[in-house]
């Protein structure tokens, strides 16, 4: 079973609260203030990894959350930053994020920001202005953007089993992987390519079997022509050849019609590197499997190795999944940090429409008034409103942004019932 979707919940971390602080020292009377401000919540971050084949992972686990930030403290220190979060998906994941963001992850090391953490709240040395010199207040933390996020992978396979119809691969790939392929003794028994994933404990690979190859298939006889673009991006072919052909042909020529259809298909795949895997050895004696081994490794030479295996006894398919890892060199991931460029971040972003930064007035039917968006609910989730002095800076920000002007113009008269972001205000800003 190969899992190709996921769905996981990200949480940036919470920023720290701003410090309400007044300084404090011997010889001077009263400190002016001196809280710090908070450190920034940690940020979920994926990141590309060439070690990893499938979503299963996130079978197991679904929730992930950034480090929070520490609080500021007096003498005007800032609080920590937050632990960023690194989440490990496979090349080839595409992130679906809730506003319509879309990130491709296809190159190990890319990352992709997926849940930022919050700001942090300014302490009161923040808030000192020449009409107020001992601020008794301070802003706080805001939580981290936090939802539900869709993966999808699309995998790339890295070995691509080829060969006529009936040579075994379908068998090779069930006992090679956990993939669960029709097996059967005629012909074009597999119509679809069928993907697994090879686990030695360390990386994984992904292995294509696909529909078995014939004279003219580059031409479009058979199935096979279809399919040949699924080897196309793989990084090996494995050219599974049946020792003992049923229909007592020679596995001298049925290798060269293979080899004849994958060039003719794309010359390119000439040059891919390849493993002749010499199948149902269990049935011809073992002496002569190994002698027609040698000679396969006379006529192919070097570059190519040979591998003696049988899906039925497991003979060589160790030999066969050591070479595999052996000869797909693991892609160096590129240095995280060296990647700090925002643009950098992500491959591929598709589409991000304009956070709400509005927000709007209306009068409820009981005559009260109601303001709701983004920029106001901010405001009133950093600071604690019971304090006098936090709610007379609100009121003065709300009327920077004109919401008290939008309010009277609605009909508002001081002291009448406001409600924002949930919470019901007695608003009298004259
Ligand atoms: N004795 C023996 N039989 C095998 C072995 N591998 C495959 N077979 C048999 O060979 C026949 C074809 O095997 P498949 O794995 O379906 O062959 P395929 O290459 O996937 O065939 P297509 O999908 O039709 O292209 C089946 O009857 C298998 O049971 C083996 O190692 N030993
Ligand atoms: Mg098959």
């Amino acid at each position: 079973m190969l899992y190709d979707k996921a769905r996981i919940f990200v949480q940036g971390g919470r920023g720290g609260n701003g410090c309400m602080s007044f300084r404090r020292e011997a010889k001077v009377p009263r400190g002016g203030p001196d809280g710090g401000d908070g450190g920034r919540g940690g940020d979920v971050v994926l990141l590309c990894d060439d070690s990893l084949r499938d979503l299963q992972t996130f079978k197991r686990k679904a929730h992930y959350k950034a480090g929070r930030a520490r609080h500021g403290e007096g003498a005007l220190r800032t609080g920590a930053d937050g632990d960023e979060l690194v989440v490990r998906i496979p090349p080839g994941t595409q992130v679906h994020l809730p506003d319509g963001t879309v990130h491709d992850l296809v190159v190990p090391g890319r990352r992709a920001v997926v849940a930022r953490g919050g700001l942090g709240g300014r302490g009161n040395k923040r808030f000192t202005t020449a009409t107020r010199q001992t601020p008794r207040f301070s802003e706080q933390g805001l939580e981290g953007e936090e939802y539900w996020i869709d993966l999808q992978l699309k995998l790339l396979a890295d070995v691509g089993l080829v060969g006529l119809p009936n040579a075994g691969k379908s068998s090779l790939i069930s006992v090679i992987t956990r993939a669960a392929p029709k097996i059967a003794d005629y012909p074009f028994t597999t119509l679809e390519p069928v993907l697994g994933v090879l686990d030695n404990g360390e990386r994984q690979l992904v292995v294509a079997d696909i529909p078995g190859l014939i004279e003219g298939a580059s031409e479009g006889a058979g199935l096979g022509h279809d399919f040949l673009a699924h080897v196309e991006r793989t990084r090996i072919l494995v050219h599974v050849l049946d020792l003992a052909p049923v229909d007592g042909s020679d596995p001298r020529e049925n290798h060269a019609v293979i080899e004849r259809e994958l060039g003719a298909h794309d010359q390119r795949l000439t040059r891919l590197p390849r493993i002749l895997a010499l199948s149902k050895s269990d049935l011809v004696p073992a002496e002569r499997a190994q002698e027609e081994a040698r000679e396969w490794r006379g006529r192919l030479g070097e570059a190519v190795s040979v591998v003696v295996t049988s899906s039925a006894t497991r003979e060589g398919l160790e030999e066969l999944a050591k070479a595999l890892f052996e000869r797909i060199p693991i892609e160096a991931p590129h240095d995280p940090l060296e990647l700090e460029d925002e643009a950098e971040l992500a491959e591929h972003r598709v589409f991000r429409p304009a956070a709400g930064r509005s927000w709007r007035v209306e009068q409820l039917d009981d005559g009260s008034f109601r303001v709701t968006g983004e920029p106001v609910e901010r405001l009133f989730a950093r600071f604690d409103f019971e304090n006098d002095e936090a709610l007379a800076h609100i009121e003065r920000s709300l009327k920077r942004m004109g919401v008290m002007r939008a309010l009277e113009a609605a009909g508002f008269e001081p002291g009448d019932d406001v409600e924002i972001a949930g919470t019901v205000f007695e608003l009298d800003p004259s």
